[in-house]
């Protein structure tokens, strides 16, 4: 059976917006427990994790916030592996997305130590590899994705001793902002996007099976889902919300296809804004996602 930790860390010390702090309870007033257990699951919530305030400084060479978000990442990476050396899921509930540094940096260790392949897939409006040297805000939640491949600053980019992931190991799905030199950082690692235009040309499910292509029988696979990855008339409750974006039943067809996988063993939900938000649909729709990508699904299926 599978067992799931919820781990909350309440901040948005990466992002430009206030808000994303409160995400997890959002997550827990929106019933994600009880509809994990709902499918059989044991679920434990472990509650939110301690970490710093948000300081609402200016960026300094670059980044904004660096100090906060390395402790909250340090907290995040702590409890990330305890759950997986427990056997357990890690469910990361952010919390903005320079959190996702701290819980694949552990998730990549833990793969290491036990010679198991890591494949992610990056759910986002925005490519998150940013630079110190290219972001345009200096928000590190702009750049998890170059810090997990060795590029940013070394209090994050060695949180587990050497680089996360290699280009080959992420796929992006969703992506419609990239910023002008951010371009060229996903162009010359080779990071397989697939922006909203692929998924307009090729369909959700090709796109999926694409993605999903070398996942075998020994990948670990994590999903980290970025909220605004949803078009915004069915996500309102993010800090950066951008047209365009993946519709209801888009979403919900790749949560199913990596439940069919059978091969999901960590997950981030991040970048929810209860702030922004219209009566907690955005963290309703967000457990209505999770109970798919958990294995709820219409019919029984023959596997
Ligand atoms: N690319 C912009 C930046 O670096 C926006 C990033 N915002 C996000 N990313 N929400 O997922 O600041
Ligand atoms: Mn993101
Ligand atoms: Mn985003
Ligand atoms: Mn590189």
């Amino acid at each position: 059976m599978t067992t799931v930790t919820l781990i909350g860390a309440p901040t948005d010390v990466g992002a430009s917006v206030l808000g994303a702090s409160m995400g997890p309870d959002a997550l827990r007033i929106a019933g994600i427990a009880r509809a994990l257990r709902a499918l059989g699951l044991e679920v434990r919530d472990a509650g939110n994790l301690p970490g710093p305030g948000n300081p609402q400084a200016l960026a300094q060479d670059g980044l904004r916030h660096l100090q906060e978000v390395v402790q909250w990442n340090r907290a995040v990476f702590g409890a990330t592996a305890a759950a997986l050396g427990q056997g357990r899921l890690p469910l990361l509930m952010g919390g903005d997305h320079c959190l996702a540094i701290g819980s694949i940096s552990a998730v990549a260790a833990h793969c290491r130590a036990r010679g198991r392949r890591l494949k992610v897939l990056w759910f986002d409006a925005h490519a998150d590899a940013n630079t110190p040297g290219t972001s345009p805000s200096g928000n590190l939640h702009g750049m998890p994705v170059a810090c997990l491949m060795g590029h940013g600053p070394r209090t994050l980019t060695a949180l587990a001793g050497q680089p996360a992931l290699a280009p080959g190991q992420i796929t992006q799905i969703g992506v419609r902002s990239v910023d002008a030199v951010e371009k060229r950082f996903v162009a010359e690692h080779g990071i397989a996007v697939h922006d909203m235009r692929s998924i307009d040309e090729h369909g959700m499910r090709a796109v999926m099976q694409q993605a999903l292509a070398d996942v075998d029988a020994d990948t670990h696979l994590h999903v980290s889902f970025d909220m605004d990855a949803m078009d915004p008339s069915v996500a309102p409750g993010v800090g950066t919300d951008v047209r365009g974006g993946l519709t209801y039943r888009e979403t919900q067809l790749c949560m199913e296809m990596l439940a069919d996988c059978g091969q999901l063993a960590s997950a981030d939900l991040v970048e929810l804004n209860p702030a922004l938000d219209v009566r907690n649909q955005t963290a309703e729709l967000a457990v209505d996602l999770l109970e798919s990508l958990f294995g709820k699904s219409t019919l029984v299926r023959a596997r």
